[in-house]
Protein backbone atom coordinates (compact mmCIF):
# COMPACT_ATOMS: atom_id res chain seq x y z
CA UNK A 1 0.00 0.00 0.00
CA UNK A 2 1.52 3.64 -1.28
CA UNK A 3 1.58 6.21 1.42
CA UNK A 4 0.76 9.89 0.69
CA UNK A 5 1.40 12.28 2.67
CA UNK A 6 -0.77 15.95 1.77
CA UNK A 7 -0.17 18.97 3.46
CA UNK A 8 -3.60 21.45 3.22
CA UNK A 9 -5.68 18.03 3.20
CA UNK A 10 -8.11 20.65 5.21
CA UNK A 11 -8.70 22.45 2.14
CA UNK A 12 -10.74 22.62 -1.41
CA UNK A 13 -7.68 20.67 -3.40
CA UNK A 14 -6.72 18.51 -0.38
CA UNK A 15 -10.14 17.20 0.34
CA UNK A 16 -10.58 15.85 -3.13
CA UNK A 17 -6.85 14.25 -3.18
CA UNK A 18 -7.60 12.62 -0.48
CA UNK A 19 -10.71 11.40 -1.43
CA UNK A 20 -8.91 10.69 -4.64
CA UNK A 21 -5.87 8.48 -3.29
CA UNK A 22 -8.13 6.57 -0.56
CA UNK A 23 -9.99 5.71 -3.77
CA UNK A 24 -6.40 4.75 -5.56
CA UNK A 25 -6.24 2.52 -2.19
CA UNK A 26 -3.53 4.86 -0.82
CA UNK A 27 -2.82 5.55 2.49
CA UNK A 28 -3.09 8.61 3.47
CA UNK A 29 -1.60 11.14 5.97
CA UNK A 30 -2.51 14.40 6.30
CA UNK A 31 -0.81 17.85 8.07
CA UNK A 32 -3.59 20.27 9.82
CA UNK A 33 -3.08 23.12 11.21
CA UNK A 34 -5.07 24.22 15.16
CA UNK A 35 -7.80 26.38 14.70
CA UNK A 36 -10.27 27.63 17.40
CA UNK A 37 -13.08 25.98 15.92
CA UNK A 38 -12.07 22.55 16.27
CA UNK A 39 -15.24 21.71 13.73
CA UNK A 40 -13.73 23.68 11.05
CA UNK A 41 -10.28 21.82 10.87
CA UNK A 42 -11.82 18.94 9.09
CA UNK A 43 -15.08 20.02 8.13
CA UNK A 44 -13.93 19.15 4.13
CA UNK A 45 -12.81 15.90 5.05
CA UNK A 46 -15.37 14.99 7.97
CA UNK A 47 -16.78 12.11 5.35
CA UNK A 48 -13.35 10.62 4.94
CA UNK A 49 -11.92 11.05 8.41
CA UNK A 50 -11.99 7.52 9.57
CA UNK A 51 -9.75 6.69 6.45
CA UNK A 52 -7.36 9.58 6.41
CA UNK A 53 -4.66 9.61 9.41
CA UNK A 54 -3.92 13.58 10.52
CA UNK A 55 -1.37 15.27 12.52
CA UNK A 56 -0.81 18.77 13.77
CA UNK A 57 1.46 20.95 11.99
CA UNK A 58 2.65 23.92 10.44
CA UNK A 59 4.70 24.66 7.45
CA UNK A 60 6.15 27.28 8.99
CA UNK A 61 7.08 24.87 12.15
CA UNK A 62 10.06 22.91 10.72
CA UNK A 63 10.06 20.69 13.76
CA UNK A 64 6.81 19.55 12.73
CA UNK A 65 7.70 19.02 9.31
CA UNK A 66 10.52 16.79 10.05
CA UNK A 67 8.81 14.61 12.74
CA UNK A 68 5.08 14.05 10.75
CA UNK A 69 8.02 13.01 7.29
CA UNK A 70 9.96 10.58 10.20
CA UNK A 71 6.83 8.85 11.19
CA UNK A 72 4.90 8.98 7.86
CA UNK A 73 7.83 7.56 5.35
CA UNK A 74 5.88 8.81 2.41
CA UNK A 75 6.06 7.35 -0.90
CA UNK A 76 4.61 10.70 -2.14
CA UNK A 77 4.23 14.37 -0.85
CA UNK A 78 1.71 16.38 -1.38
CA UNK A 79 2.52 20.21 -0.65
CA UNK A 80 -0.70 21.94 -1.21
CA UNK A 81 -0.64 24.13 2.30
CA UNK A 82 -0.62 27.92 1.31
CA UNK A 83 -1.91 31.02 1.92
CA UNK A 84 -3.90 30.78 -1.10
CA UNK A 85 -6.03 34.11 -1.46
CA UNK A 86 -4.29 36.53 -3.56
CA UNK A 87 -6.39 39.76 -2.66
CA UNK A 88 -5.76 38.77 1.42
CA UNK A 89 -2.04 38.50 0.27
CA UNK A 90 -1.35 42.04 0.03
CA UNK A 91 -2.53 42.37 3.65
CA UNK A 92 -0.83 39.71 5.02
CA UNK A 93 2.71 39.49 2.53
CA UNK A 94 5.32 38.67 5.26
CA UNK A 95 2.90 35.51 6.52
CA UNK A 96 2.59 34.77 2.74
CA UNK A 97 5.92 34.38 1.99
CA UNK A 98 6.57 32.70 5.22
CA UNK A 99 4.29 30.12 4.83
CA UNK A 100 4.39 30.20 0.64
CA UNK A 101 8.34 30.35 0.22
CA UNK A 102 10.06 29.61 3.75
CA UNK A 103 7.69 26.59 4.12
CA UNK A 104 8.14 24.92 0.69
CA UNK A 105 11.86 25.39 1.82
CA UNK A 106 11.23 23.77 5.04
CA UNK A 107 9.17 21.36 3.12
CA UNK A 108 11.72 20.55 0.77
CA UNK A 109 14.72 20.20 3.34
CA UNK A 110 12.94 17.55 5.72
CA UNK A 111 11.94 15.61 2.48
CA UNK A 112 15.55 15.65 1.37
CA UNK A 113 16.75 14.83 4.78
CA UNK A 114 14.10 12.31 5.92
CA UNK A 115 12.77 10.36 2.84
CA UNK A 116 14.44 11.87 -0.48
CA UNK A 117 13.32 8.63 -2.67
CA UNK A 118 9.59 9.91 -2.18
CA UNK A 119 8.15 11.94 -4.44
CA UNK A 120 7.68 15.76 -4.15
CA UNK A 121 4.45 17.22 -5.93
CA UNK A 122 4.22 21.48 -5.16
CA UNK A 123 1.67 23.39 -5.95
CA UNK A 124 2.41 26.26 -8.39
CA UNK A 125 0.14 28.48 -9.62
CA UNK A 126 -0.81 30.39 -12.84
CA UNK A 127 -0.45 34.01 -10.73
CA UNK A 128 3.20 33.11 -11.14
CA UNK A 129 2.96 34.78 -14.76
CA UNK A 130 1.04 37.66 -13.75
CA UNK A 131 0.19 39.99 -17.26
CA UNK A 132 2.57 37.83 -19.31
CA UNK A 133 0.55 36.78 -22.37
CA UNK A 134 2.73 34.59 -25.40
CA UNK A 135 2.02 36.16 -28.73
CA UNK A 136 -1.22 33.59 -28.92
CA UNK A 137 -2.65 34.75 -25.94
CA UNK A 138 -1.57 31.62 -23.73
CA UNK A 139 0.36 31.00 -20.76
CA UNK A 140 2.33 27.60 -20.44
CA UNK A 141 5.84 26.54 -19.04
CA UNK A 142 7.87 29.25 -21.06
CA UNK A 143 6.23 32.12 -20.41
CA UNK A 144 7.56 34.76 -18.66
CA UNK A 145 7.05 34.60 -14.74
CA UNK A 146 5.95 38.31 -13.89
CA UNK A 147 3.84 38.29 -10.55
CA UNK A 148 1.25 41.03 -9.25
CA UNK A 149 0.26 40.03 -5.98
CA UNK A 150 2.78 39.38 -2.93
CA UNK A 151 1.22 35.70 -3.12
CA UNK A 152 2.87 35.60 -7.07
CA UNK A 153 6.03 36.51 -5.87
CA UNK A 154 6.07 33.16 -2.86
CA UNK A 155 4.48 31.13 -5.29
CA UNK A 156 7.67 32.09 -7.77
CA UNK A 157 10.23 31.54 -5.12
CA UNK A 158 8.64 27.79 -4.12
CA UNK A 159 8.50 26.95 -7.54
CA UNK A 160 12.25 27.61 -8.27
CA UNK A 161 13.17 26.38 -5.19
CA UNK A 162 11.44 23.23 -6.13
CA UNK A 163 13.12 23.58 -9.66
CA UNK A 164 16.63 23.94 -8.35
CA UNK A 165 16.17 21.16 -5.50
CA UNK A 166 15.06 18.68 -7.96
CA UNK A 167 18.20 19.35 -10.69
CA UNK A 168 20.72 19.60 -7.14
CA UNK A 169 19.93 16.67 -5.52
CA UNK A 170 18.46 14.70 -8.01
CA UNK A 171 15.04 14.47 -6.34
CA UNK A 172 11.50 13.49 -7.97
CA UNK A 173 10.05 17.25 -7.34
CA UNK A 174 7.33 18.43 -9.45
CA UNK A 175 5.71 21.52 -10.10
CA UNK A 176 1.85 21.65 -11.19
CA UNK A 177 1.13 24.99 -12.43
CA UNK A 178 -2.55 25.04 -12.49
CA UNK A 179 -4.73 27.82 -13.35
CA UNK A 180 -8.06 28.36 -11.63
CA UNK A 181 -10.34 25.39 -10.01
CA UNK A 182 -13.52 25.83 -8.21
CA UNK A 183 -15.99 23.56 -6.59
CA UNK A 184 -18.58 23.70 -4.01
CA UNK A 185 -15.80 23.34 -1.43
CA UNK A 186 -14.34 26.49 -2.47
CA UNK A 187 -13.86 29.65 -0.27
CA UNK A 188 -16.82 31.81 -0.32
CA UNK A 189 -14.33 34.60 -1.07
CA UNK A 190 -12.97 33.13 -3.60
CA UNK A 191 -15.11 35.14 -6.97
CA UNK A 192 -16.60 31.85 -8.06
CA UNK A 193 -18.31 30.76 -4.96
CA UNK A 194 -18.89 33.96 -3.73
CA UNK A 195 -21.00 35.22 -6.89
CA UNK A 196 -22.98 31.86 -6.62
CA UNK A 197 -23.56 31.97 -2.66
CA UNK A 198 -24.46 35.62 -2.72
CA UNK A 199 -27.18 34.74 -6.29
CA UNK A 200 -28.62 32.30 -4.52
CA UNK A 201 -29.28 34.14 -1.48
CA UNK A 202 -30.52 37.48 -3.62
CA UNK A 203 -33.10 34.68 -5.38
CA UNK A 204 -34.47 33.28 -1.84
CA UNK A 205 -34.81 36.74 -0.56
CA UNK A 206 -31.81 36.68 1.62
CA UNK A 207 -30.21 39.40 0.67
CA UNK A 208 -30.86 42.25 -2.02
CA UNK A 209 -27.04 43.25 -3.41
CA UNK A 210 -23.71 41.41 -4.05
CA UNK A 211 -20.60 43.43 -3.42
CA UNK A 212 -17.68 42.59 -6.12
CA UNK A 213 -14.43 44.93 -7.17
CA UNK A 214 -12.97 44.26 -10.93
CA UNK A 215 -15.53 42.62 -13.25
CA UNK A 216 -13.31 42.85 -16.17
CA UNK A 217 -10.18 40.47 -15.25
CA UNK A 218 -10.73 37.14 -16.97
CA UNK A 219 -9.96 33.61 -15.30
CA UNK A 220 -9.40 30.14 -16.85
CA UNK A 221 -11.73 27.87 -14.57
CA UNK A 222 -11.51 24.55 -14.16
CA UNK A 223 -13.11 22.09 -11.44
CA UNK A 224 -10.62 21.01 -8.46
CA UNK A 225 -11.47 17.15 -8.90
CA UNK A 226 -10.16 17.21 -12.26
CA UNK A 227 -7.41 19.26 -11.05
CA UNK A 228 -5.94 16.97 -8.10
CA UNK A 229 -6.31 13.92 -10.95
CA UNK A 230 -3.80 15.56 -12.75
CA UNK A 231 -1.57 15.94 -9.91
CA UNK A 232 -1.14 12.18 -9.21
CA UNK A 233 -0.44 11.67 -13.24
CA UNK A 234 2.27 14.62 -12.66
CA UNK A 235 3.99 12.78 -9.66
CA UNK A 236 3.66 9.40 -11.39
CA UNK A 237 5.20 10.54 -14.61
CA UNK A 238 8.26 8.49 -14.81
CA UNK A 239 10.22 11.87 -15.04
CA UNK A 240 9.89 14.26 -12.63
CA UNK A 241 9.67 17.76 -14.73
CA UNK A 242 6.74 20.22 -14.42
CA UNK A 243 3.46 20.36 -16.34
CA UNK A 244 0.67 23.30 -16.85
CA UNK A 245 -2.90 21.94 -16.08
CA UNK A 246 -5.63 24.75 -17.55
CA UNK A 247 -9.28 24.29 -19.57
CA UNK A 248 -8.29 26.30 -21.94
CA UNK A 249 -11.30 28.39 -22.14
CA UNK A 250 -11.05 31.87 -20.31
CA UNK A 251 -13.96 33.49 -19.17
CA UNK A 252 -14.45 37.26 -17.68
CA UNK A 253 -16.27 37.55 -14.17
CA UNK A 254 -18.86 39.57 -15.84
CA UNK A 255 -19.54 36.58 -17.68
CA UNK A 256 -19.83 34.46 -14.74
CA UNK A 257 -21.99 36.73 -13.10
CA UNK A 258 -24.44 36.69 -16.26
CA UNK A 259 -24.36 32.67 -16.42
CA UNK A 260 -24.87 32.32 -12.47
CA UNK A 261 -27.55 34.79 -12.45
CA UNK A 262 -29.28 34.15 -15.47
CA UNK A 263 -29.61 30.37 -14.16
CA UNK A 264 -31.14 31.45 -11.26
CA UNK A 265 -33.57 33.57 -13.71
CA UNK A 266 -32.05 37.18 -12.58
CA UNK A 267 -30.20 39.62 -14.28
CA UNK A 268 -27.41 40.58 -12.51
CA UNK A 269 -26.76 44.00 -13.40
CA UNK A 270 -29.68 44.62 -10.84
CA UNK A 271 -28.00 43.18 -8.23
CA UNK A 272 -24.27 43.07 -8.55
CA UNK A 273 -22.64 46.66 -7.33
CA UNK A 274 -18.64 47.27 -7.37
CA UNK A 275 -17.05 48.09 -3.93
CA UNK A 276 -13.08 49.13 -3.87
CA UNK A 277 -12.78 47.15 -0.87
CA UNK A 278 -12.43 44.10 -3.23
CA UNK A 279 -10.52 45.60 -6.18
CA UNK A 280 -5.80 44.46 -5.58
CA UNK A 281 -3.16 47.38 -6.18
CA UNK A 282 -2.37 45.25 -8.73
CA UNK A 283 -4.72 42.97 -10.85
CA UNK A 284 -3.95 39.60 -13.21
CA UNK A 285 -6.07 40.72 -15.96
CA UNK A 286 -5.77 37.51 -18.10
CA UNK A 287 -5.52 33.98 -18.13
CA UNK A 288 -5.79 31.46 -20.56
CA UNK A 289 -3.87 28.01 -20.10
CA UNK A 290 -2.03 25.74 -22.85
CA UNK A 291 -2.63 22.67 -21.34
CA UNK A 292 -1.70 20.59 -24.54
CA UNK A 293 1.41 18.71 -23.39
CA UNK A 294 -0.30 17.01 -19.95
CA UNK A 295 -3.36 16.00 -22.43
CA UNK A 296 -1.04 14.21 -25.06
CA UNK A 297 1.38 12.57 -22.63
CA UNK A 298 0.07 12.27 -19.80
CA UNK A 299 -3.95 11.70 -21.10
CA UNK A 300 -5.39 14.39 -18.66
CA UNK A 301 -8.51 15.35 -19.92
CA UNK A 302 -11.44 17.35 -17.81
CA UNK A 303 -14.31 16.08 -17.12
CA UNK A 304 -16.40 19.07 -16.17
CA UNK A 305 -16.76 22.09 -18.28
CA UNK A 306 -17.54 25.64 -16.92
CA UNK A 307 -21.58 25.42 -17.26
CA UNK A 308 -21.17 21.59 -15.12
CA UNK A 309 -18.99 22.84 -12.93
CA UNK A 310 -21.05 26.42 -11.86
CA UNK A 311 -24.45 24.51 -12.50
CA UNK A 312 -23.30 21.83 -9.51
CA UNK A 313 -21.87 24.81 -7.33
CA UNK A 314 -25.30 26.38 -7.92
CA UNK A 315 -27.34 23.32 -6.87
CA UNK A 316 -25.44 22.83 -3.57
CA UNK A 317 -26.08 26.16 -2.22
CA UNK A 318 -29.80 25.82 -3.07
CA UNK A 319 -29.99 22.70 -0.86
CA UNK A 320 -27.60 24.55 1.80
CA UNK A 321 -29.21 27.65 1.40
P1 LIG B 1 -7.21 26.36 0.25
O1 LIG B 1 -8.59 25.81 0.14
O2 LIG B 1 -7.01 27.75 0.74
O3 LIG B 1 -6.38 25.36 1.18
C1 LIG B 1 -5.12 25.73 1.70
C2 LIG B 1 -4.72 24.72 2.75
O4 LIG B 1 -3.43 25.10 3.28
C3 LIG B 1 -5.67 24.65 3.97
O5 LIG B 1 -5.77 23.30 4.35
C4 LIG B 1 -4.94 25.47 5.02
O6 LIG B 1 -5.26 25.10 6.33
C5 LIG B 1 -3.51 25.06 4.72
N1 LIG B 1 -2.51 25.99 5.27
C6 LIG B 1 -2.45 27.33 5.13
N2 LIG B 1 -1.38 27.83 5.74
C7 LIG B 1 -0.73 26.77 6.31
C8 LIG B 1 0.45 26.63 7.09
N3 LIG B 1 1.19 27.69 7.43
N4 LIG B 1 0.81 25.38 7.49
C9 LIG B 1 0.05 24.31 7.17
N5 LIG B 1 -1.07 24.38 6.44
C10 LIG B 1 -1.45 25.60 6.02
O7 LIG B 1 -6.46 26.28 -1.17
P2 LIG B 1 -6.74 25.30 -2.42
O8 LIG B 1 -7.61 26.02 -3.37
O9 LIG B 1 -7.10 23.96 -1.94
O10 LIG B 1 -5.30 25.29 -3.09
C11 LIG B 1 -4.35 24.27 -2.76
C12 LIG B 1 -2.96 24.71 -3.20
O11 LIG B 1 -2.97 24.96 -4.61
C13 LIG B 1 -2.48 26.01 -2.57
O12 LIG B 1 -1.08 25.91 -2.42
C14 LIG B 1 -2.80 27.07 -3.61
O13 LIG B 1 -1.94 28.17 -3.47
C15 LIG B 1 -2.53 26.29 -4.87
N6 LIG B 1 -3.28 26.70 -6.07
C16 LIG B 1 -4.63 26.78 -6.02
C17 LIG B 1 -5.33 27.11 -7.17
C18 LIG B 1 -6.82 27.19 -7.17
O14 LIG B 1 -7.38 27.79 -8.12
N7 LIG B 1 -7.52 26.61 -6.21
C19 LIG B 1 -4.63 27.34 -8.37
C20 LIG B 1 -3.25 27.21 -8.37
C21 LIG B 1 -2.57 26.87 -7.21
P3 LIG B 1 -6.56 25.73 7.08
O15 LIG B 1 -7.72 24.91 6.59
O16 LIG B 1 -6.23 25.55 8.50
O17 LIG B 1 -6.65 27.17 6.65
O1 LIG C 1 -10.31 36.13 -8.07
C1 LIG C 1 -11.89 39.16 -9.33
C2 LIG C 1 -10.48 39.26 -8.82
O2 LIG C 1 -9.97 35.48 -5.69
C3 LIG C 1 -10.57 35.92 -9.44
C4 LIG C 1 -6.48 31.32 -6.10
O3 LIG C 1 -6.92 29.99 -6.04
O4 LIG C 1 -6.44 31.32 -8.49
C5 LIG C 1 -6.99 31.96 -7.37
O5 LIG C 1 -6.65 33.34 -7.36
C6 LIG C 1 -10.82 37.26 -10.11
C7 LIG C 1 -9.77 38.32 -9.80
O6 LIG C 1 -9.02 34.05 -7.56
C8 LIG C 1 -14.09 39.83 -6.54
O7 LIG C 1 -10.00 40.60 -8.85
C9 LIG C 1 -13.88 40.51 -8.58
O8 LIG C 1 -9.45 39.03 -10.97
O9 LIG C 1 -11.44 34.03 -7.16
P1 LIG C 1 -10.25 34.89 -7.02
P2 LIG C 1 -7.54 34.47 -8.04
O10 LIG C 1 -7.11 35.76 -7.47
O11 LIG C 1 -7.49 34.35 -9.52
C10 LIG C 1 -5.00 31.32 -8.57
C11 LIG C 1 -4.61 30.54 -9.80
C12 LIG C 1 -4.37 30.84 -7.32
O12 LIG C 1 -3.30 30.22 -7.34
C13 LIG C 1 -4.96 31.33 -6.04
O13 LIG C 1 -4.56 30.51 -4.96
O14 LIG C 1 -12.06 37.78 -9.62
N1 LIG C 1 -12.91 39.58 -8.36
N2 LIG C 1 -14.61 40.69 -7.47
C14 LIG C 1 -13.02 39.14 -7.10
N3 LIG C 1 -12.33 38.21 -6.42
C15 LIG C 1 -12.69 37.97 -5.15
N4 LIG C 1 -12.00 37.04 -4.44
N5 LIG C 1 -13.72 38.64 -4.54
C16 LIG C 1 -14.46 39.59 -5.18
O15 LIG C 1 -15.38 40.19 -4.63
Amino acid sequence: MKKALITGITGQDGSYLAEYLVQLGYEVFGIVRRQSVAENQSSRIHEINDQVTTYYGDLIDETSLYKIIRRVQPDEIYNLAAMSHVRVSFDVPSFTIKTNALGVLNMLEAYREVTPEAKFYQASSSEMFGNSVDNDGCQRLTTNMSPVSPYGCSKVMAYNLVCHYRNAYKLHACNGILFNHESPRRGTNFVTNKVVKGAVEIKKGLREKLELGNLDSSRDWGHSYDYVRSMHLILNHTEPRDWTVATGETRTVRQLCDYVFKSLGLNYRDYVVQNKRYMRPEELNYLKGDSLEIREKLGWKPRYNFEMMIDEMISIWQDRL
